[in-house]
């Protein structure tokens, strides 16, 4: 059960606040090792190497790597009904919030004749990771393609893991979202090798290299997205999953305990925290949370990860408190349910998302609210931000000065130029004015 924080009375400073922050010690680095190795195979063995693979960690060999599209077809043909109208319903809503996070492009006249532009650039081939194991989430399907499309991301390759229950098949729901999505790109890989093909590419099968991997994973898949760092862009290493709420006497405790217990269902480690004013009110969710995680068909997961050190009832003296709390924590998700919830969200500055009200669960916004479940993990939410269209965009800067205007800032460069002993950068700018050869009309 939840441990309990008792910050009343207290007055930590930041660092104090950072230290008893409750958190799932993962270790990324020690997995380095490992997974170098696997990529270095696929890089030397290409599908050989991943057939290999699979059949060692998934206990299966795929009949080949790249999925035929007929298998996508089939999949998707035999999709429930119901099943394809809920995701198709998760589709257009997050669409439609995600072509809100493309910016407009922006022209910026310092003087006459002197305009620095800038234009959004989508990447244009990104690799899609799609865990198997217990974690086998088709609404990550969407999370991921739909804003890399909204984006204007031309390639898009998806990797998940054969399955053993499929017969070395992806998991078909995987499959069927892949296709209803148009991508057909998709790759029977999983793990540090799939991460090391979507690098490097497997010329073997025709995996062309990509230039960004996103997509959620284990320690092994985060320690091969920071492996492959450099040579290409990836989204974030996620961890397990958090929740944090800010609750005052206000809000209803069993309605807290329900959603505590909706993310500590993901993972043993996942975090389930919750912040309140109020000793009586967190007494009563804690009762409901033991009856929710009594009742519950995950009961063992769940009851691992709200016994778990990274879980906490946190007794705070105020709202104020709380956010700082809050703040220190960053939360992949925060709810706020208090009397005044916009005020609270006012002292908010770290959270990857946040939901207002009684009636904005987390895991409505996992499924059905348009926004994107994708969210920063374990604290990063203090410095990053969920996945969104404006991950598969660059900023690119487009710089047009004429003749006068680069005139007019000549002693600019020339001062500087000599101030950093690079005179060459200097002469560029001279030579243009140096003689009438260079002048107008040429
Ligand atoms: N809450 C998870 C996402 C998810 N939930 C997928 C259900 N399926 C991390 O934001
Ligand atoms: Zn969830």
């Amino acid at each position: 059960m939840l441990r309990t924080i008792d910050l009343r009375g207290t007055r930590p400073t930041q660092t104090e606040l950072l230290a008893l922050v409750p958190r799932a010690g993962t270790d990324v680095s020690g997995a380095l090792g490992t997974v170098t190795g696997l990529i270095e195979e696929v890089r030397e063995h290409g599908e050989a190497a991943l057939l290999e693979q699979a059949e060692r960690f998934d206990g299966i060999r795929p009949a080949a790597v790249r999925v035929p599209e007929t298998e996508l077809d089939a999949a998707l043909a035999a999709l429930a009904p119901e099943l394809r109208a809920a995701i198709e319903g998760t589709v257009e809503r997050v669409r439609a919030a995600s072509r809100a996070q493309v910016p407009e492009p922006r022209e910026t006249v310092l003087a006459p004749g002197a305009v620095v532009r800038q234009r959004w650039q989508p990447v244009g081939r990104v690799g899609l990771y799609v865990p198997g194991g217990k974690a086998v989430y088709p609404s990550s399907v969407v999370m991921n393609v739909v804003p890399a499309q909204v984006a204007g991301v031309a390639s898009i390759a998806l990797a998940s893991p054969a399955q053993r229950e499929h017969g070395g098949r992806i998991h078909p729901t995987i499959a069927a979202v892949a296709r209803l999505l148009g991508v057909t790109e998709v790759y029977a890989m999983g793990g540090a090798g799939a991460i090391g093909a979507f690098a490097y590419g497997v010329p073997g099968i025709a995996l062309e290299p990509v230039q960004l991997v996103t997509g959620p994973g284990n320690v092994y898949v985060a320690a091969a997205k920071r492996a492959v760092q450099g040579v290409v862009g990836i989204d974030a290493e996620a961890g397990p999953t958090d929740i944090l709420v800010i609750a005052d006497d206000g809000a209803d405790a069993d309605l807290v305990a329900a959603d505590l217990v909706s993310q500590a269902e993901h993972d043993e480690l996942a975090a389930a925290v919750l912040v309140t004013d109020s000793a009586a009110f967190g007494e009563a969710v804690l009762a409901r949370v033991r009856a929710r995680a009594d009742a519950t068909p995950h009961r063992e997961r769940v009851a691992a990860s709200i016994g778990g050190a990274q879980s906490a009832l946190v007794l705070v003296d105020d709202l104020a408190q709380a956010a700082a709390f809050a703040n220190a924590f960053g939360p992949e998700h925060l709810e706020i349910q208090t009397r005044d919830d916009e005020a609270v969200l006012a002292g908010i500055e770290n959270a990857g998302a946040i939901f207002l009200g009684a009636y904005s669960p987390v895991s409505l916004g996992d499924y059905a609210a348009g926004s994107n479940h994708v969210l920063p993990t374990g604290g990063t939410a203090r410095s990053s931000a969920g996945l969104s269209a404006a991950t598969f965009l660059r900023p690119q800067q487009i710089v047009r000065y004429e003749r006068d205007a680069l005139e007019q800032v000549a002693p600019v460069v020339a001062a500087l130029s000599a101030e950093e002993d690079l005179p060459a950068h200097g002469e560029a700018v001279r030579a243009r004015f140096a003689d009438d050869a260079h002048g107008t009309g040429r």
